[in-house]
């Protein structure tokens, strides 16, 4: 929905490149990108990708199983936390996934992910 409401817009643009940018994960110039660091089998970042994925949204998902770097660059990113996930949208820490449906339930989710973000917080 939120897609095809940029699309329109962008589309409106008579511009087809941004368009066609704007199907790829953290391409679109409209939508911030959202960031996800994963494990697998991991269930609160099933949850928080299932929440994103029924809003129709990217994500650009850094699994950091196995790989120390980029657990250390989350943890860096993210304030010293350690647990998956820990989720950006545009440059916005939300935290984890429950810090992701708490946005959701308080209905400021669909704004942030649209750009328009009054948050600005790393979360315990
Ligand atoms: N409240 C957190 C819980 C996240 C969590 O406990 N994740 C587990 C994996 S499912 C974790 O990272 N455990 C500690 C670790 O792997 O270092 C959230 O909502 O994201």
């Amino acid at each position: 929905m939120r897609l095809l409401r940029h699309s329109a817009v962008i589309a409106l643009q008579d511009n087809h490149e941004m368009l066609a940018q704007c199907l790829l994960p953290g391409e679109c110039p409209v939508m911030p990108k959202v960031t996800i660091y994963t494990t697998r089998f991991c269930p609160y970042c099933v949850a928080a990708k299932r929440l994103l994925a029924r809003k129709n949204v990217a994500v650009d998902e850094i699994d950091v199983g196995g790989q120390p770097h980029l657990r250390q660059e989350m943890q860096a990113k993210a304030g010293g936390l350690h647990t998956v996930p820990q989720i950006w949208i545009g440059e916005v820490h939300v935290g984890g996934c429950d810090e992701l449906y708490d946005l959701e339930d308080q209905g400021r989710l669909d704004a942030l992910l649209a750009g328009e973000h009054e948050m600005s917080r790393t979360k315990a």
